[in-house]
């Protein structure tokens, strides 16, 4: 089959919830794509980050392969041998002390916030069911209702109501508006350290750091959602740590399983993720062996691979690399690592065109809120690729 007999397949049976780039992919290795009329591109999207280790690592297959002719499922009614190994390494890795391993990003956001709420009762003596949650404007946390419930995008919740009461939203990058709506009754100030959906918004120097300030004073927990951000996407192990700061909870999803698997986890202190007791709160799929596998084998390639401080080099390479194309509709390029977002100007028609170009020339990138096209390749992309990549990007960026 071709391209467009997929395509009119999926389109007749499948909800109409996305408008993907039209091109079908049938196979991926590291930074590349191939589509099913042969064609090879850059990915340039890595998944949303979850591809961090590149497509198909040979060394999380191998994991995967071996494991899923072992065991792949036992639920959290019996144990097994491969999450305490995965919590073990993940606590070594992460310097938190616990862990609580999910499926999909939105179930670990919306994990942490039933700690944060339990947290508040139970530590803070909050009264019951009246704890407050501090979240940002041009959020993104997921799309079940709770986490609709204070985006701030009309399309993600307008016709999604009621929604969960306990949140209130203040700006993005105001540690000032942070530090006056927290009340008697805030649980926990709860942000990305960098908005990857609201288009690569990297906040002032120094706002992490005080928000983390105002939190510790207050008696508010800090949660941090590095879905998107974390495991060397920034150049870091976590974007928090640009500013030296440690979130009371942090949130991984993500590349946390190299693409193979959903695996997202919520890591904390006992203090606070000590709070669960058994029956409050679990998944059929979460922490199961074929997933703790996986994310094992995930975690050590970025360990090994030495991807966080390739994130950083060729990350600041390909900032400055972009930085000086001279084009007419760029009003700005900025990033963190491998993580970069060209903002077109208003004129330029909007970045989905970019995408398209992009695209016929073999990258692969995603717009992001309109004028804001999205470069994240996978952490083991070189220079030279790099290097092959810019000249095409060059042509992209000045067409008519
Ligand atoms: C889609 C965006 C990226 C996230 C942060 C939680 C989640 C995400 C910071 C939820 C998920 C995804 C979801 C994906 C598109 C994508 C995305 F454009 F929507 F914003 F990455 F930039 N916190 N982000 O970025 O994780 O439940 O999806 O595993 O199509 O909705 P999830």
């Amino acid at each position: 089959m071709k391209t467009q007999e997929y395509i009119a397949l999926e389109e007749q049976y499948g909800a109409h919830n996305y408008h993907p780039l039209d091109v079908v992919i049938t196979r991926g290795e590291g930074v590349w794509v191939y589509d099913v009329d042969g064609r090879k591109y850059l990915d340039c999207l890595s998944a949303y980050s979850a591809v961090n280790q590149g497509h198909i690592h040979p060394k999380i297959l191998a994991a995967l392969v071996e494991q899923a002719g072992k065991i792949t499922l036992t639920s959290r009614a019996f144990r097994n041998d491969q999450l305490p190994l995965f919590y073990k390494e993940l606590s070594e890795l992460t310097g938190y002390e616990m862990s609580l391993p999910m499926n999909s990003g939105a179930e670990a956001v919306e994990t942490a916030l039933k700690i944060a709420r339990k947290w508040a009762y139970q530590v803070k003596k909050v009264p019951r069911h009246q704890a407050e949650i501090i979240t940002c404007t041009g959020n993104f946390h997921g799309r079940t209702i709770t986490t609709i419930s204070f985006s701030t995008e009309p399309l993600y919740r307008d016709d999604f109501g009621p929604f969960t009461p306990g949140f209130v939203t203040v700006p993005y990058g105001d540690a000032n508006a942070i530090a006056k709506a927290i009340t008697p009754n805030t649980a926990a100030v709860f942000l990305e350290p960098i908005q990857g959906e609201g288009g690569v918004i990297i906040p002032p120097k120094g706002y992490l750091k005080k928000v983390a300030e105002i939190c510790k004073k207050d008696n508010v927990l800090f949660i941090a959602d590095e879905i998107q951000t974390g495991l060397g996407r920034t150049g870091k192990l976590f974007a928090a740590q640009h500013e030296d700061v440690r979130p009371d909870v942090t949130v991984i999803g993500k590349a946390l399983a190299g693409g193979f698997y959903p695996v997202s986890a919520v890591l904390a202190d006992k203090e606070v993720l000590g709070l669960f007791t058994p029956g409050e709160h679990g998944s059929t799929f979460g922490g199961n062996p074929l997933a703790a596998a996986i994310a094992r084998a995930a975690l050590k390639v970025i360990v090994e691979e030495n991807l966080i401080l390739r994130s950083a080099e060729l990350g600041e390479y390909f900032i400055e690399q972009l930085s000086e194309i001279p084009s007419p509709h760029v009003k700005e390029v900025r990033g963190k690592g491998l993580l970069i977002g060209v903002e077109l100007n208003e004129k330029a028609g909007g970045a989905r065109r970019f995408c398209e170009a992009l695209q016929n020339k073999s990258i692969l990138a995603k717009e992001t809120h309109e004028r804001v096209i999205r470069f994240a390749p996978p952490l083991v992309i070189d220079k030279e690729t790099i290097d092959w990549a810019l000249p095409l990007i060059r042509d992209v960026l000045n067409m008519e």
